[in-house]
């Protein structure tokens, strides 16, 4: 296996054929993922149970919240496609900040896209490093914000391409046979706006764009105000990275010291044009460090959140 590291951050790993992976590898893997943000694991031929099975040394793969279009062989296998006949909110709706999961008590570790195929040009995934941005705080600014939690909401920051707001009716009935409204009415988890990574022991700011809506113990304006200023100083492009996943490709990224938001891309199913991704999201520690202290923990009644 050979790993070579990206400019500011991520990596690529080659000479690997994840059918084969032994559990060394499969660590060495998931430590890299700690160290670089994102992976890209080149030149892969999965079969779906072969990737469903892969996916588990990430975490526990996300009993994800709609239940249609699910395949329920492997129903962590979620299809993204810029194809015109495709769901809507699973072409390119993720154009904007967010960090997966964050609106769930045990939100997502890591999420991965398997490129089945990838289009010539565009498809990139954006990603900025939370890890680089929290450090370069001044600390003024991390004394601040050290021990603040914020509120989250299913798009509860939903923006457009232009990360201009997108305000939603939580009452209306939307995708997925109103599941989002229902799931955006009921839950408002709250998390640290700093975190301490499991695996690198690395301080990051947390989910600071895509979910989050208040700060405990601020008031209203006080705390967007805050939000808004750790967004924008966390993705300014001197943290960014753009990184295309080409067919054959698995790209893995840390949701736990990482934003990301998808591009926004031509629907098509032409030749040349297409782009068609499989997705799994974790939760959790992954087995190999499963011995540590859980970084989030579920209240009551709330471990699994599946509405249907
Ligand atoms: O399509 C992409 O590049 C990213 C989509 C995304 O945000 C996700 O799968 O969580
Ligand atoms: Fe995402």
């Amino acid at each position: 296996m050979k790993i070579t590291p990206h400019e500011p951050f991520g990596a690529d790993v080659s000479d690997i054929d994840l059918r084969g992976l032994t559990p060394d590898e499969a660590k060495a893997l998931v430590d890299a993922l700690a160290e670089h943000h994102v992976i890209r694991i080149r030149n892969q031929d999965l079969s779906r149970a072969e990737y469903d099975r892969f996916g588990r040394h990430f975490g526990q793969p996300i009993d994800f919240f709609f239940t249609k279009d699910l395949d329920p062989d492997f129903p962590a296998l979620i299809t993204i496609s810029n194809s015109p006949d495709h769901d809507p909110g699973r072409r390119d709706g993720a154009s904007f900040w967010h960090t997966d999961g964050s609106y769930e008590y045990v939100p997502g570790a890591a999420t991965m896209l398997y490129a089945i195929e990838a289009p010539l040009t565009g498809g990139e995934t954006i990603f900025t490093d939370l890890t680089a941005a929290y450090e370069a705080l001044p600390q003024s600014m991390r004394d601040r914000i050290d021990g603040l939690k914020a509120r989250h909401m299913l798009v509860g920051g939903k923006r457009g391409p232009d990360e201009t707001p997108i305000k939603l009716d939580p009452d209306a009935e939307d995708r997925d046979g109103g599941v989002r409204a229902r799931k955006r009415a009921a839950e408002r988890p709250v998390h640290p706006l700093v975190i301490t990574h499991p695996v690198s022991g690395r301080r990051s700011l947390y989910a600071v764009a895509g979910t989050p809506f208040a700060i405990e113990g601020l008031d209203d304006d006080e705390g967007q105000a805050l939000l808004d200023e750790l967004k924008a100083h966390a993705v300014h492009p001197r943290f960014n990275r753009a990184i295309k996943a080409e067919a054959g490709d698995i790209l893995i990224w840390d949701n736990l010291a990482t934003l990301h938001r998808a591009t926004p891309i031509e629907y098509s199913a032409e030749d040349g044009k297409r782009r068609r991704l499989l997705r799994i999201s974790t939760q959790g520690l992954p087995p190999a460090y499963g011995d540590r202290p859980p970084l989030f923990v579920a209240p009551e009644g709330h471990a699994s959140i599946k509405l249907s």
